[in-house]
């Protein structure tokens, strides 16, 4: 980065010291990942210079031949991928790519019926402060208090009720698989376009280690930077009969010309998504997931749904930390090295802001090729953290820990040591 050193001092040592920060924690954000050397060299390109609204072959721009090359290489890849009939991978991120499913079959007045922000869902998926929940009439399904998953039985009799237009399932903070086979039938019960946000679960299902939902929803929604470790951004697969109002839904219809460097990036993470060793890396973060599901339930945490089947778990603290607020959990890992978010869980008392949970993912650990002993270890950390959050010696002695296991366990070294 040696021309950005010369240019800009100030804005290179920040990025300077975030790849520092990413090489020293340990990332346990779920919805984080760690890009290959090649998609990060892919986004940092001459692409970004290039308008190109339109698709390959139809644009509004001359001189798009190289992009449009690219554009059909991530199309064909990612159609490949998934199974899908169309794609686009003009989306910004996902909830753009939300936004346009949405308009592509719906207008603005029309019902949706989304999960529970705080039983998992996401706030695109109806949120009164989003988008989602200003522009449409929008219901919620969540979990059963009993168990922690989805109330399938109470999400029957709540479309029934509300005859929604549209059910979107998926979630940020779900640990089980989705049941999209029931979901689409329920939508077909009721007469409503079926919309999944695959989003967290995306290299999973391309993996084979969740089941699809592509072949029994109208529109599959996703970004490509979570568990498919791709570039930051979205992904659109549908049906034929929706193509051209899924790509009329995101060119014209809420985006302008599409960021072909993130394109290109979105291409060479879906041709390593298209690798063998990609299936054993996604079976490797469930893995790591259990074992971490495991050792937290060691340390006595009490784990939402019980358990993990996919690549993070939800820890509610209110049984066994009836004082501690997610975010004085957050803080205290954090200055111990360990970085993953506060999150609000089913039956939440407290605002999202301090939230009564954890959630933890294992797709950037298993990146950096840590593996299930790592995972005991890093429960066995977060128990003894929150024994005593104010513990400063604690605190200093695992951040030595986890320094010394991160070193193990290199990512981009050149990038965070000072040139
Ligand atoms: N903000 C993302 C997450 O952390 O799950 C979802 O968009």
């Amino acid at each position: 980065m040696d021309h950005l050193r010369a240019t800009d001092p100030d804005v290179y040592e920040s990025i300077r010291a975030e790849a520092n920060r990413q090489a020293t924690q340990l990332a346990l954000i779920a919805s984080e990942n760690f890009v290959s050397r090649a998609v990060l060299e892919a986004m940092g390109t001459v692409l970004t210079n290039k308008y190109a609204e339109g698709l390959p072959g139809k644009r509004y721009y001359g001189g798009c031949e190289h992009v449009d090359a690219i554009e059909e290489k991530a199309l064909a890849r990612a159609k490949e991928i998934f199974g899908a009939d169309h794609a686009n991978v003009q989306a910004h991120s996902g909830a753009q790519a939300n936004m346009a499913a949405y308009l592509a079959l719906l207008e603005p007045g029309d019902s949706i019926l989304g999960m529970d922000l705080s039983h998992g869902g996401h706030l695109t998926h109806g949120a009164s402060v989003n988008f989602s929940g200003r522009l449409f009439e929008a219901t919620t399904y969540g979990v059963r208090e009993s168990d922690g998953r989805i109330d399938y039985d109470a999400l029957r009799d709540q479309a029934k009720k509300v005859r929604p237009r549209l059910i979107i399932a998926g979630a940020s903070a779900y640990p089980r698989i989705l049941d999209f086979e029931t979901f689409a039938e329920i939508a077909a019960e009721v007469e409503a376009f079926f919309v999944v946000d695959m989003a967290h679960i995306a290299g999973l299902v391309a993996a084979e280690v969740h089941p699809t939902p592509v072949p029994v929803a109208d529109i599959v929604t996703s970004t490509t930077h979570k568990t498919l470790r791709g570039p930051r951004g979205g992904l659109i697969l549908c049906k034929d009969e929706h193509a051209k109002a899924v790509d009329k839904s995101v060119f014209p219809g809420i985006q302008g010309g599409p960021l072909m460097h993130l394109i290109a990036a979105k291409a060479v993470a879906f041709k390593e998504a298209q690798q063998p060793d990609f299936k054993s890396y996604q079976r490797r973060i469930v893995a790591n997931a259990r074992a971490l599901a495991a050792g937290l339930r060691e340390q006595a945490f009490h784990l939402v749904s019980g358990g993990t089947d996919t690549h993070l778990v939800l820890v509610d603290l209110r049984p066994s930390h009836p004082d501690l607020t997610g975010k004085d959990a957050e803080e205290s890992l954090e200055r111990a090295g360990l970085t993953l978010n506060k999150n609000t869980v089913p039956g939440e008392t407290r605002s999202p802001f301090v939230a009564s949970g954890l959630r933890i993912g294992t797709p950037a650990l298993t990146t950096r090729g840590m593996g299930e002993e790592e995972m005991g270890r890093i429960a066995g950390w977060i128990g003894e953290v929150l024994s005593d959050p104010a513990d400063e010696k604690v605190i200093a002695r695992i951040s030595e820990e986890v320094r010394v296991l991160c070193q193990a366990h290199p990512i981009y070294a050149d990038l965070a040591t000072p040139g």
